[in-house]
């Protein structure tokens, strides 16, 4: 199955998977390319550092990767706010139960009762894209929750993101809106985690092997229960310590920006010392910095719906058998 892999091509892999188990965020699991400042739009990307293995050898242990032949994205933006969840983060980023109702206390123009609409995702279908092929998920109000990708052979050609030839990264681009922290709330910033799949092997005939595809998200669901696909063997207690998920954070621009050739200045939007509702906002004992850190991850039922690739013609969806489950 696995093809035989020289000395020199394991010692890539080892360089690979020593940057995988430092850091876990560039050039190792999946991951979103840039940190983002409030208030700026722009364009953004995953970064696919590695294809797929099994959890049964561990992350850093050289072995073959395969190539991702699609890979899927779900971002927590619907409009029904019960398909995100939105936690505050206590200091060492551990989620703080239960989590909130909606973003509306802490983000302009999310009003209650709605979701994180302002997050404000386009797509990329062109120009260095990470596969020929790409589909938009298009939910009922005009929204796009994300997008399934892979390479050809239907409709267009195009290569898998190679990784038993030499270890690489791909990119996969989005856009994504200006978000404006509320000037009465006490977040520092917002981390969007981003639900994302990598396929690596089709069909039902791939569906007992462990290294057919990589989720990257903080745990498994009633659809992705299979936790050798997870970005490690044990699962997370969210009680005790911060999941894995593909995050953009987003700062909030409390020290303000100078003008320059370019841009006018930008005012600052410092923490307050209370908010709205007049309770003092958390001042960190060691740094001294004010405020706390939000986190919004798609729910489980979201996850479900739209993380697998349909099947279905393009552009309703990829060709052939399902990619999963
Ligand atoms: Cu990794």
């Amino acid at each position: 199955m696995k093809e035989f892999k020289s000395v020199k091509k394991l010692a890539l892999y080892s360089v690979a998977t020593v940057l995988c188990v430092a850091g876990q965020s560039a050039f190792a699991h999946t991951g979103i390319r840039d940190k983002v400042t409030e208030g700026v739009s722009g364009y953004n990307a995953f970064t696919i550092g590695h294809g797929c293995s099994t959890n049964a050898v561990a992350e850093g242990t050289p072995t073959a990767h395969e190539n991702v032949i699609a890979m899927s994205a779900v971002f927590p933006n619907a409009a029904d706010p019960s398909l995100a969840k939105v936690y505050q983060l206590d200091a060492k980023g551990i989620q703080i139960e239960p989590a909130l109702a909606d973003l509306s206390d802490h983000i302009v123009g999310v009003t209650p009762g709605v979701g994180f609409t302002k997050l404000g995702v386009g797509l990329v279908t062109g120009g260095g894209t990470l596969f020929a092929n790409i589909i938009p998920t298009i939910d009922a109000t005009g929204a796009i929750r994300g997008y399934h990708t892979w390479a050809g052979p239907k409709p267009f050609v195009s290569a898998p993101l190679e990784e038993s030839i030499v270890s690489t990264t791909g990119l996969s681009p989005f856009k994504y809106g200006s978000v404006q922290f509320n000037p009465k709330s006490c977040a520092k910033s917002l981390k969007v985690r981003v639900a994302v799949a990598n396929w690596c092997r089709q069909g039902p005939a791939s569906k007992k092997l462990a290294d057919r595809l990589d989720v990257w998200m903080g745990h498994t669901t009633a659809v992705f229960k299979d936790q050798a696909t997870m970005p490690r063997d044990i699962p997370y207690n969210a009680a005790t310590e911060a999941p894995f998920w593909p995050t953009m954070t987003i700062y909030r621009n409390t020290t303000g920006t100078p003008a320059t050739a370019t841009a006018a200045a930008v005012a600052a939007n410092p923490v307050p010392d209370t908010d709205a509702n007049g309770v003092a906002c958390p001042v960190d004992a060691v740094t001294g910095v004010k405020g706390f850190d939000l986190a919004i991850e798609p729910a489980d039922a979201d996850i479900d719906a739209n993380l697998p690739i349909p099947n279905a013609p393009y552009p309703m969806g990829a060709p052939g058998a399902k990619y999963f489950p």
